[in-house]
C-alpha cells in the first residue's frame, strides 16, 4: 500500500508568504493531479505557536537565520511563520484538500522545532505518523511539498528510518535554497530513498 504525503503547503511558505518558499505556489497543480493516484493521502502543517522558540523575535537581540543551541542541536532562527490559526498557517487555497485523511500538525511545542513529520529535529517526540501509516499497512511513501531541503527532506529521512520505501518527488517540492535541494536529493540516494519525478508515478 502506497500513500502520498503533502509536507507544509502552506500559505507562508508561498510567494508573498512570511518563509517564502521561490516559486512554491507552481507545485500545486501537480499535487492536485497526483492526490488522484493514491489511495491514501496524508497532510502535514506547520503549526507553531506565536512563542516558538524557532522565531528569532523570540530571543532577544538575534536575527533572523542566525543560530542558536536548542535541546542539544543546531536551530536556524526562522522569521514568524505558520502560527496557529493564521491565514499564513492555512493551506494554499488552490490545494485540493477534499481526499486528505488526516493532518499531523507538528511544532506545536514552544521549546521544540520539528521540520519532519515524524519526529522533533532532536528526536525526542515522536507525532505517532509511523504508527498511523503502519497500521493503515502503508510501505511506500511518496514525498512532495515545502521546503525541499527542510520539512520534505527530514521527513523523508525518518521515513527511510522508520523502515518505509521512500520515493522523493523532485518536481513536486521547491527549496529555499538551490544547492541545498542538490545535497537532500543525494542523502536521499545514498539512504537508500529515491528521487523521482511526477510523471513516473
Ligand atoms: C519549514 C523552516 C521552518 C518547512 C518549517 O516547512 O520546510 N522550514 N519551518
Ligand atoms: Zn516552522
Amino acid at each position: 500500500m502506497k500513500a502520498l504525503v503533502l509536507i507544509d503547503i502552506q500559505n507562508d511558505f508561498m510567494p508573498g508568504g512570511a518563509l517564502a518558499v521561490p516559486n512554491g505556489d507552481e507545485i500545486i497543480p501537480i499535487v492536485n493531479q497526483l492526490q488522484e493516484k493514491f489511495e491514501l493521502v496524508i497532510a502535514t502543517q506547520d503549526w507553531h505557536p506565536a512563542s516558538h522558540a524557532s522565531f528569532a523575535v523570540n530571543h532577544f537581540g538575534k536575527e533572523v537565520y542566525e543560530t542558536i543551541h536548542l535541546e542539544g542541536i543546531t536551530q536556524i532562527l526562522w522569521p514568524v511563520h505558520c502560527v496557529q490559526n493564521t491565514v499564513g498557517a492555512a493551506f494554499h487555497p488552490d490545494l485540493n484538500t477534499e481526499r486528505i485523511e488526516v493532518i499531523f500538525r507538528k511544532g506545536t511545542t514552544p521549546e521544540i522545532d520539528s521540520y519532519s513529520g515524524f519526529y522533533d529535529n532532536a528526536h525526542l517526540k515522536s507525532t505517532g505518523l509511523a504508527g498511523y501509516l503502519k497500521e493503515k499497512k502503508v510501505t511506500e511513501l511518496y514525498f512532495c511539498g515545502l521546503a525541499a531541503e527542510f520539512c520534505v527532506l527530514f521527513s523523508a529521512k525518518d521515513a527511510i528510518a522508520e523502515g518505509f520505501e521512500c520515493f522523493y518527488i523532485e518536481d513536486v517540492t521547491r527549496a529555499l535554497d538551490a544547492e541545498a535541494f542538490e545535497n537532500a536529493k543525494q542523502e536521499i540516494t545514498k539512504l537508500g530513498g529515491k528521487v523521482v519525478t511526477s510523471s513516473t508515478i
